[in-house]
């Protein structure tokens, strides 16, 4: 290149100066300069610059999937997140599993459910994915909550996150991935600020669909875990795109709901309507996570429903299966090389937790009520509660009542007035407020000088006499007679429930919640048998055929 000949440059008050050099260089090749004309034409209100473009580009390759326990925040963030990118949704589990908040929703905003991670990439069923295919993963990074066929392989495999929870502390990947993390009350918060701030254009009924996964995060707005974030996107949502299918009746003078309200209240029936019609077994499994602290290891099992009463009529089968829970996770297949392939299962008593608590969150009046399954689980619920003098406090106070009129004492340590706790008003976030309570309280917990389960196991003669125990328990929990060799793994029950999206099931459901629970169920178990075989969606198409 020959170097430019100097230039001048005439300021606004006349002076001439000689120019730099630089200046000089830009000068000459102003005709050039094609990367400054492009940056000028780039408009914003036309879509993403040129960075998001880089990004849209690598990750429309993607498919978007949420956790396992799938919540409705997790279907509508791979939904929201698929669109706004261009790559697949996904669900981590099988759609028949799907709670009734899920189904209510999608059904409300008018969107046909995404397809099975599984099922993406499974060749005869007309899958298009290989098998080691790019993943973005929402509202989750702990490996124990990722859809189970990617557990080995995700450090590989995993291209991008969006989530609202702690970053899990063995979360890694093999090369730099897009993240983006924002402590807000919802994972679909985010996405709707990502729609706005890359001036992609929302549909409608996806929006929608975010706004009722953020108002299912927050409770209604109301748990603590809402920031300024979830109420401005509720009612940017709301402002722009209603809230679907829903109608709310104002003209009714004892309901005077907002629309939110009303919808926030649909949403959340539904989800009590299948929690009760699933059964003790489900309600202490559906939505569980287990936890551990020094040697100490717990489950904490969350109900969010609109009627306390409804769950609480079934609490002596409830605290049974708190107690299976817990010897449950203990179960291990017999792998001594004797080659007999019996299908034997041992009965490890290092991984049986110490405790199993199930909270009943009332949405509608914002109290929880713990369900106490034994003398420890007491123990503990006594020190993090009931001796706590920051949540026991005399305006409101901290009470331990029978869980039902006919409960039976769990255990010798425990009472039946003892085997129920309800909390003060505003405690219903189990990430916010019963972890880090249990945890504070386990700081210096001592039960009876007895020590967690894991400081002794069994001989395995006894080993083997337990597991056996316990199976037979599990296979009369899920409705078998106990000799049924219930499978080692936990499968979930397949809620008669969801098979139609059209099914007259289903609406039985969601629109007449003063029927029995064992007259909904009955009413489900009739109309199931009748239409099972396919899925369909709103407009009456069959979406999937069940053998
Ligand atoms: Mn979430």
């Amino acid at each position: 290149m020959s170097p430019a000949t100097a230039t001048t440059t005439t300021t606004t008050t006349g002076v001439t100066v000689k120019d730099t050099e630089l200046v000089t260089a830009i000068k000459s090749n102003e005709t050039k300069a094609s990367y400054i004309a492009d940056l000028t034409s780039l408009q914003l209100d036309t879509g993403l610059s040129v960075y998001n473009d880089q990004l849209r580009q690598q990750l429309s390759k993607a498919i978007f999937v949420g956790h396992t326990n799938t919540d409705l925040d997790s279907v509508a963030g791979a939904i929201g997140a698929a669109e706004l990118f261009g790559g697949t949704a996904a669900i981590s589990e099988p759609l028949e599993t799907l709670n009734g908040e899920i189904v209510y929703a999608l059904k409300n905003c008018g969107l046909v459910p995404p397809l099975q991670f599984d099922d993406l990439h499974d060749a005869p069923k007309g899958g298009t994915f290989p098998a080691n295919s790019k993943v973005c993963l929402v509202d989750h990074t702990e490996e124990t909550q990722m859809v189970r066929s990617l557990r080995d392989t995700y450090p590989e495999r995993v291209i991008g996150v969006i989530d609202h929870h702690a970053l899990a502390k063995s979360f890694h990947t093999n090369r730099p991935i897009y993240m983006d993390l924002r402590p807000w009350g919802s994972m679909s918060t985010i996405l709707g600020y990502l729609f706005v701030s890359f001036r992609r254009t929302l549909p409608k009924p996806i929006a929608v669909l975010l706004m009722q996964a953020i108002l299912s995060d927050t409770l209604n707005l109301r748990s603590v875990t809402t920031t300024d974030a979830d109420r401005s996107m509720v009612a940017l949502l709301h402002g722009y795109a209603g809230i679907g299918n829903a109608t709310c009746d104002d003209t009714d003078d004892e309901d005077k709901d907002s629309p939110i309200d009303y919808l926030a209240k649909k949403q959340f029936q539904a989800k009590t309507n299948w929690v009760v019609a699933m059964g003790p077994y489900e309600m202490v499994r559906g939505d569980q996570k287990d936890f551990s602290t020094g040697p100490w290891k717990f489950a904490i099992a969350v109900l969010e429903v609109t009627d306390t009463a409804q769950v609480l009529a079934v609490a002596p089968d409830i605290l049974k299966e708190l107690r299976l829970l817990k010897k449950e996770k203990a179960l291990l297949e017999d792998t001594a090389d004797d080659n007999d392939d019996d299908g034997m299962m041992l009965m490890d008593r290092t991984l049986e937790l110490d405790f199993a608590f199930l909270f009943v969150v009332n949405i509608v009046t914002e109290t929880s009520t713990l369900l106490i399954c034994g003398g420890r689980e007491l123990a503990l619920a006594k020190a993090a509660f009931l001796e706590n003098p920051k949540i026991n406090t005399t305006n409101d106070p901290v009470t331990l009542h029978r869980a039902s009129p006919n409960i039976v004492a769990p255990g010798s340590t425990i009472r039946p007035e003892e085997t129920a706790m309800t909390l003060p008003k505003g405690y219903v976030s189990r990430k916010a407020q019963f972890v880090p309570a249990f945890f504070k309280a386990m700081e210096d917990f001592d039960y009876e000088e007895k020590g967690p389960m894991s400081e002794t196991n069994y001989c395995e003669d006894k080993q083997r006499e337990v597991a056996t125990h316990v199976l037979e328990q599990l296979d009369i929990s899920k409705g078998g007679n106990g000799n049924g060799g219930a499978p080692p793994k936990v499968v979930r029950r397949q809620s008669s429930l969801l098979m139609s999206y059209k099914s007259n099931a289903l609406q039985t459901m969601i629109f007449r919640e003063n029927l029995a629970d064992d007259e909904l169920v009955a009413a489900n178990r009739k109309y199931v048998k009748k239409q099972c075989g396919n899925l369909y969606d709103i407009h009456g198409s069959v979406v999937r055929k069940y053998a």
